[in-house]
């Protein structure tokens, strides 16, 4: 099979259940895989000094994408770097010093706007490219490689506040105070996202996430023109260019409207910890995959717990497209043993 198809599609597992396929066992892979729950990744990191770094030296960004996969043989690769690198090319400064969370220059209003680049210099992204490539190149056949960037408005709530904030308060202020700004934010970071998720889909990603990862933090008249139109406009941006791009869409916190990040045309929908599983795979068309769901809280506990909570997850997917993974980030106290215990019963399902 593979020998007949070189980019081994057929082998990877994700790839067909983004499709509509009903694999089973479902695949695997774990938001957050590569990070600091693993000793090799914190090892990797210490050596590299900082976080950027790690993201911007293709070895190093290829070597941590690999280590989950080398441990756990997860279905799933997702490249190692961060959603705010997109605001970082565009001239917003980004950095992560220890123990602090990420910082940005804030872009609060037109002219902070105005001296941004007017569209994304793909060549200050080259080094995220590359490794990419690499990572692609060293990966199994069967493993699906995953590219990804921030939703619109998530990205622009970083880079309002400058920083993460509890709520989002800084950037739904904006958008009250001055919609005309907060829409040219927004749309530069659509054209933005475009090219850059079609780079990485050149480079040899095989698909890609977008994640609104504060998508729950919108009041529902701003659910349409801040997330699902500006999440639309990606999609159909990267299908001009990408006809059969494969893409997951991750509305964290808005359970309330799944069909309607359906329908931005995304191949599948994640899906936090905070939602009913069966009722969210009701309420998508039923071509439309769906990932997640699994509570991060419960992978750190492990135990009969764990599995009680992988099997609910199982019951709700069964006959349907489903990637196994959790409804957030994996928590950095995660025991590791229990990764391996949550995997081994997924794959006997
Ligand atoms: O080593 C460290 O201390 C850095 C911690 C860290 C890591 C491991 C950050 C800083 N980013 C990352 C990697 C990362 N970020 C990946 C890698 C691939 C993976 O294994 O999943 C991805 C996909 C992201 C995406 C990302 N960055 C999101 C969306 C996903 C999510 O968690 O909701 C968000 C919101 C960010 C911003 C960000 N970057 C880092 C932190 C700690 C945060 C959140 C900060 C905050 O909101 O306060």
């Amino acid at each position: 099979m593979v020998a007949d198809n070189p980019r081994g599609d057929e082998a990877r597992t994700i790839l067909r259940v983004l499709g509509g396929e009903a694999v089973w066992p479902p695949p695997v892979w774990v938001m957050r895989q590569a990070g600091r729950y693993l000793p090799e990744y914190l090892a990797t990191r210490a050596e590299a000094g900082s976080f950027t770094k790690l993201c911007y030296t293709p070895a190093l960004a290829t070597e941590v994408t690999l280590q989950p996969i080398r441990r756990y043989g997860f279905d799933g690769a997702i490249l190692f770097s961060d959603i705010l690198v997109v605001p970082d090319a565009l001239g917003a400064e980004f950095r992560l010093d220890a123990g602090e969370g990420p910082r940005l220059r804030p872009v609060t209003n037109r002219a902070e706007l105005d001296a941004l680049a007017p569209g994304l210099p793909l060549e200050r992204l080259a080094p995220v490219l590359d490794a990419v490539r690499r990572i692609r190149a060293a990966l199994p056949a069967e493993t699906t490689l995953l590219g990804f960037c921030g939703a619109p408005w998530t990205v622009a709530a970083y880079m309002v506040a400058g920083r993460g904030t509890p709520e989002q308060r800084p950037a739904l202020d904006a958008a009250e105070r001055d919609p005309g700004f907060m829409r040219a934010l927004i749309d530069l970071l659509v054209r933005s996202s475009v090219d850059y998720l079609c780079a990485q889909i050149e480079a040899g990603a095989d698909a890609v996430q977008i994640f609104e990862s504060h998508g729950g933090a919108l009041p529902d008249q701003l659910v349409e023109p801040l997330s699902l139109g500006p999440i639309a406009a990606i999609v159909a941006g990267v299908r001009t260019r990408h006809p059969g791009a494969r893409i997951i869409v991750f509305p964290r916190g808005r359970a309330d409207r799944l069909a309607d990040y359906a329908a931005t045309g995304a191949s599948c929908i994640g899906i936090d910890q905070h939602t009913d599983l069966a009722r969210a795979v009701a309420a998508l068309p039923p071509g439309v995959a769906s990932q997640g769901n699994l509570d991060p809280e419960v992978l750190l506990a492990g135990g009969e717990a764990l599995d009680r909570a992988v099997d609910a997850v199982l019951d709700a997917a069964r006959g349907r497209p489903h990637v196994f993974n959790l409804g957030h980030g994996i928590i950095k106290e995660t025991p590791v043993e229990n990764v391996a215990r949550m995997i081994a019963r997924v794959r006997a399902a």
